[in-house]
């Protein structure tokens, strides 16, 4: 009787954990919810793979089960010797031909895919130059912040890499300190960037999912690399064409250092001067800084790629940043008093790059439900968000 009820709770367990797995697989982060044509040809892969261990799993069991039940002894006896099929030539040829196979059709595919998803030579030039004509961005990572390039373009940002919708987006991968991992899971990869060269890969972003996301997917830095490697994580914007040449054309033409408005904010963007100036940017050139490029700073989905990007956070980062994510390269560089810290904060929301381009205002908005309900997706990736940093 007992045992019976030891079997109910664990299907009640298990049916209780199926409910809470079935919450896994948001579009904007899940790899089993492709985005474009390389997470699909990977999703394929993988279900290619599953398949064929489905297969062996089900044949072997089989004919375990098969051999326990014909051959019991209350059913054959105490004498009984099962045949002795050691050496038997027609079963050793099976049993090496199946996997044989198993393999090739899995190694088929496979080696097409590697090398079809490494060809990145459309990116350059015949003279080795950057191919204006594509899309190609140069990532370099950093203990814990990433940087994005548009070589052709000449523009460079950080932490929110913006990408363009059903087009090859070519990715030179570095890192500039230890190693770390580039994955947009929904995309596709992961790729290692390594310190000492550049490995190259392409993502595509369809229109299609885009949409479906509020334009938004998650990026995270898949190797572990440091204390803080969990917070290492970025976000993909991916616009429709034009809009992505809006946004580099914005970017393009802060070519001086903003003015800011408010008495606050110019106070405080002497204190940047000062303090911060040596290694943060605020035009959108020069690549290989010391900490991310702020230009378009008040554009950002986030703050130091996981906190929610308000005022108060952003102090917050100021006063404190070794405890929001230890071991990072700003902590004990400056010091400042609180009123310091408001009024560069100030300034630092001043920067935005996005007054030409209202499409993306209206996108924050969607997303931020501020908007007029541009986003009936139930599963916004703003829900996710406030679970995932339980405010
Ligand atoms: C020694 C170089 C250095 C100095 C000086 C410095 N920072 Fe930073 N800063 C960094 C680095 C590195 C990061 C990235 C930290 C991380 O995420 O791991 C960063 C991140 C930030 C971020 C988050 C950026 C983003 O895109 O989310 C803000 C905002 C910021 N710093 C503001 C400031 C301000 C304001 C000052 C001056 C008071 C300052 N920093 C001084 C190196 C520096
Ligand atoms: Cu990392």
């Amino acid at each position: 009787m007992k045992n019976h009820w030891m079997k109910a709770r664990w299907i009640g367990l298990i049916t209780v954990l199926m409910v809470f797995l079935s919450g896994c697989g948001k579009n904007h982060l899940s790899t089993l919810r492709p985005a474009g044509e390389v997470g699909q040809e990977q999703f394929n892969l993988m279900i290619l793979s599953i398949i064929i261990m489905l297969f062996v799993v089900a044949v072997v069991t089989i004919l375990f089960t098969l051999a326990v039940v014909r051959n019991r002894r209350s059913k054959r006896g105490e004498d009984f010797q099962p045949k002795d099929v050691a050496s038997n030539h027609t079963l050793e040829v099976i049993w090496t031909a199946v996997p044989i196979v198993l393999l090739i059709i899995l190694a088929v595919p496979t080696v097409y895919l590697v090398f079809k998803q490494a060809d990145t030579s459309a990116s350059v030039t015949e003279d080795g130059e950057v191919n204006p004509e594509e899309t190609v961005i140069n990532v370099r990572a950093y203990q814990y912040w990433w940087e994005f390039e548009y070589p052709a373009e000449g523009v460079v940002t950080s932490q929110d890499l913006v990408v363009p919708t059903d087009t090859r987006v070519y990715f030179n991968l570095l890192g500039a300190d230890v190693k770390h991992s580039f994955w947009i899971p929904a995309a596709g990869g992961k790729m290692d960037t390594n310190i000492d060269g550049i490995n190259s890969f392409y993502l595509i972003f369809d229109e299609d999912a885009a949409e479906e996301t509020d334009r938004l997917f998650y990026g995270k830095c898949a190797e572990l690399c440091g204390p803080s490697h969990a917070l290492m994580d970025f976000k993909v914007t991916a616009l429709a064409e034009e809009d992505y040449d809006q946004w580099l054309a914005d970017m393009q033409a802060i070519e001086e250092p903003v003015q800011a408005s408010s008495e606050d904010a110019q106070a405080g963007q002497e204190i940047f001067a000062d303090s911060c100036m040596g290694c943060h940017a605020t035009t959108s050139t020069g690549a290989g800084a010391m900490g991310p490029n702020l230009t378009n700073f008040a554009d950002r989905e986030l703050i130091a790629g996981y906190l929610e990007h308000n005022e108060e956070n952003l102090q917050e980062w100021i006063r404190d940043p070794e405890t929001l994510k230890p071991g990072n390269k700003m902590t004990g560089t400056y010091d400042l008093t609180d009123e310091e810290i408001e009024l560069v904060s100030a300034y630092l929301m001043e920067l935005s790059v996005e007054e030409g381009s209202g499409d993306l205002e209206a996108l924050e908005e969607s997303r931020h439900g501020g908007g007029d309900g541009e986003s009936e997706d139930e599963e916004s990736p703003e829900d996710d968000e406030d679970e995932e940093e339980g405010n």
